[in-house]
């Protein structure tokens, strides 16, 4: 406002540089409108991106990134911060990890500690906001208006969890892995963003402390200089800017972050109802999106549709990809398996149509695990996993 105004006044806005000023928005289609988002300002180590929030920062990728391969880039790479004000630089050399709590010996390790911990691997899995998708679910609820970008798919670099936990010795009555990052609440007395994992889930072969993301170091935004990652599991848990592990010897964890968000009804559930038992979000169900054509592409009359787009499986590979189109669940092809958690193209030759056609892309996961039909309500708007469609229409 304030800068517009300043240029109206001194009389230098033209005609030519409206244009400009309006093609800095995305139009996110969200039912429950308004669906205009900025396209920027833009952040440190990040291009154009959907702001959401400024501070703590929210950002969405535009959807078309997914067109453009399996990989997210990590300048287009969503980021999340769910309330608390994160440091703005970050001396990798004072950075220290903790592991504190059950075990026989507490230790504060240096970067070169946590990386000389254990074997160096790479995963490739999805990180997804438990909220991707909340700003298309009917009645709208509260929370971050995400489309489907709060969602990305790359390769993490790092050493397993329990190589880093077996530095302290936990005790072998360990339960919980709470973990902790650099981040401290916006406003006083508000709870800090701290999360924990089941000892089995945390000792898993594939959960890792990452350093490095798609052959780069983590930008700050996405959690420099460490960060967890749990393949198959919603990205609540994957603490960025990890600085502390505390290990429980309880299968309590009442922390606000635990114990009263991030919970799914364990019922079915409709707009209004309350004190339903609730369960914590956990592992991700299987989800596609069609990424060549958007909603209400004009596509050439005659000649046969290219279709394009990614699945993702959740908790388990990617089994089959189809496209729903006119009563017939059609068998897409799958591109090359990268990573079993990450996502995995699909394509598909559509016949030529001669009306409007509405489509949607069903995965289905190696634990036979479908997307539905119709999605379940919930009051967060957590783990939308319905069959995304899009009408066509020939021209
Ligand atoms: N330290 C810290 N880690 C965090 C969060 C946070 O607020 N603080 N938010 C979590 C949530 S809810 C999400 S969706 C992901 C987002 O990861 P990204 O910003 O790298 O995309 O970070 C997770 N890790
Ligand atoms: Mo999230």
């Amino acid at each position: 406002m304030l800068s517009r105004r300043a240029l109206i006044a001194s009389g230098v806005v033209g005609a030519a540089a409206l244009p400009a000023l309006a093609e800095r928005f995305a139009d996110l289609a969200l039912p429950g409108g308004p669906s205009a988002r900025p396209l920027g300002p833009i952040f440190p180590q990040k291009g154009e991106m959907i702001v959401q929030r400024v501070h703590p920062p929210l950002l969405e990728t535009p959807f078309d990134v997914f067109d453009t391969g399996v990989i997210t880039p990590n300048d287009r790479f969503f980021v999340r911060w769910s309330g608390g004000v994160m440091p703005t630089s970050i001396e990798a050399k004072a950075h220290r990890l903790t592991v504190r709590g059950a075990v026989k010996q507490p230790v504060a390790l240096t970067l070169d500690e946590v990386a000389g911990a254990g074997e160096t691997i790479e995963v490739m899995a999805v990180n997804q906001c438990a909220g991707n998708g909340r700003g298309l679910q009917e009645p709208r609820v509260g929370g971050a208006q995400w489309a489907h970008g709060a969602m990305g798919n790359a390769r993490w670099r790092g050493v397993r969890l329990r190589d880093v936990l077996d530095k302290a010795r936990v005790s072998s009555n360990a339960k919980r892995v709470r973990l902790a990052g650099l981040d401290t609440p916006m406003i006083d007395g508000a709870p800090q963003f701290i999360k924990s994992l089941p000892i089995d889930v945390a000792r898993r072969d594939d959960v890792i402390v990452a350093w490095g993301m798609n052959g780069d170091m983590l930008p700050l935004l996405n959690g420099y200089p460490l960060r967890l990652i749990v393949p198959g599991w919603f990205a609540t848990y994957w603490v960025k800017m990890l600085s502390d592990i505390e290990i429980l010897d309880t299968d309590v964890d009442d922390s606000y972050f635990m114990a009263k968000t991030y919970r799914m009804p364990a019922i079915p559930v409709a707009p209004g109802d309350k004190d339903f038992p609730t369960v914590p979000i956990s592992s991700m169900p299987p989800r596609s999106w069609i990424t060549s054509h958007a909603q209400g592409a004009r596509v050439a009359r005659g000649r046969p549709i290219e279709l394009r787009g990614i699945a993702m499986g959740g908790d388990a590979g990617v089994a089959r990809v189809e496209v729903l189109a006119g009563g017939k669940a059609i068998p897409a092809t799958l591109g090359r398996d990268e990573g079993t958690l990450g996502f995995r193209r699909w394509t598909l030759s559509l016949p030529p149509i001669a009306r409007e056609l509405v489509i949607g892309a069903r995965c289905t996961n190696a634990n036979g695990v479908t997307q539905p039909d119709v999605q379940a309500w919930n009051p967060s708007g957590y783990a939308r996993n319905v069959v995304e469609r899009i009408m066509l229409v020939p021209a």
